[in-house]
């Protein structure tokens, strides 16, 4: 199929915090689609390291993970000469469109966040301004490119939708000026959910680590967390409402595999849960093999991350520029 020329294609952006290694629900979940977008999209991706301040860091880990961050998005497979691939807090335009975006977010809005009340609750001796204002910095992010797509997991729909009602409030008073982002959720693996308690999702801030598996975890340690993940009392594999356990191993297992639920099933038909648990670890560590290879080589390639990382600044400064420019004009501040 002939390719569309760039300058013609939509534009996508999306952002991941570097806190930590990426798990498999921020891969199944967001990176897969981040990859497979960059041939009809023009993609725009950042770490980014601005919103992971909003949470305590100790800042030589925060330096560690940003680094590592930028590297497991080259592993997974962004290529630096198809997408525009930044660290957020290199451009300068995130944080002075937020505060003019501040100031037409009403504090309701922000308030009825529930990532907001989760991470209050969670780090409640540091609930600070920025855990507030996150969406702000994020509705920066996505119409400083002008975005009309946004692939996240499920958990970023609300995050999105006062992106959306950002943009539509912007437009109604100053004309036409940023397009109105869609979310991009995967139907399947949107909501990868944890090995320990599976209804809720996986994530990489969970206090026990037997319930995320991290991208970067040995094949032997895979193996292990999916041996002891949580299903039922039941011992049939196959996917029906209430089976919240094993439907998510069954998620996991296709999406790695490439393979429909109803063929994982018939693979699995009259087998006990100890054997499919074992299969779906050997999987995952398999299909992680290859990105955990190229991550290390990577990683220890600290100028060639440094090239890409400021060559990436400085594409996503000149498109953003342009946009904070014609805001700020809107508004009524005098462009120098
Ligand atoms: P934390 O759990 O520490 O708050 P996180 O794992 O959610 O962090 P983010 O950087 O906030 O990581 O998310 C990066 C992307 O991964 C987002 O698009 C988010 O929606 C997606 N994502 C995170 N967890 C999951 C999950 N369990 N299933 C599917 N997608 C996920
Ligand atoms: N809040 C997102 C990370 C994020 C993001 C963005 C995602 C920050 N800015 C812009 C999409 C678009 C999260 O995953 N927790």
């Amino acid at each position: 199929m002939e390719q569309k020329p760039a300058e013609q294609k939509p534009v996508v952006f999306s952002g991941i915090q570097p806190t930590g290694v990426f798990t498999l629900g921020n891969y199944l979940g967001a990176l897969k689609n981040w990859v497979r977008l960059q041939d009809d999209y023009r993609c725009v991706y950042s770490v980014v390291d601005l919103h992971s301040l909003t949470v305590r860091q100790e800042p030589r880990e925060l330096r560690e993970n940003t680094l590592r961050s930028l590297a497991l998005l080259l592993a997974c497979g962004i290529d630096p000469e198809k997408s525009v691939l930044f660290i957020q807090s290199h451009v300068h335009t995130h944080a002075e469109l937020t505060w003019v975006l501040d100031c037409y977010i009403p504090f309701g809005e922000l308030g009825r966040m529930t990532q907001f009340k989760d991470k209050s609750g969670a780090h409640p001796e540091n609930i600070n301004a920025g855990l507030f204002n996150y969406p702000a910095l994020m509705a920066a992010d996505i119409l400083l490119y002008r975005a009309a797509s946004v692939p996240v997991g499920a958990d970023q729909k609300q995050h999105l939708e006062l992106s959306r009602n950002t943009a539509i409030r912007f437009n109604n008073i100053y004309g036409d000026t940023f397009p109105v982002p869609e979310p991009l959720i995967p139907k399947d693996t949107g909501r990868v959910m944890s090995l320990q308690e599976p209804t809720k999702k996986m994530s990489k801030s969970d206090i026990n680590p037997k319930a995320y598996v991290s991208v970067l975890d040995r094949p032997e340690t895979i193996i292990k967390k999916f041996k002891s993940a949580v299903t039922d009392s039941e011992t049939e594999v196959a996917f029906r409402e209430g089976k919240d356990g094993v439907n998510n191993l069954l998620i996991i297992y296709c999406a790695v595999e490439n393979l429909t639920i109803e063929q994982a099933e018939a693979e699995f038909a009259g087998k006990g849960y100890g054997e499919f648990k074992l299969r779906v670890g050997e999987a995952v560590a398999e299909h992680l093999r290859p990105l955990q290879e190229r991550c290390e080589r990577l990683y220890a390639d600290k100028a060639y991350l440094g090239e890409c990382y400021r060559k990436g600044a400085e594409k996503a400064l000149a498109i953003s520029k342009r946009t904070l420019e014609k805001v700020y004009k809107k508004v009524g501040l005098i462009v120098p």
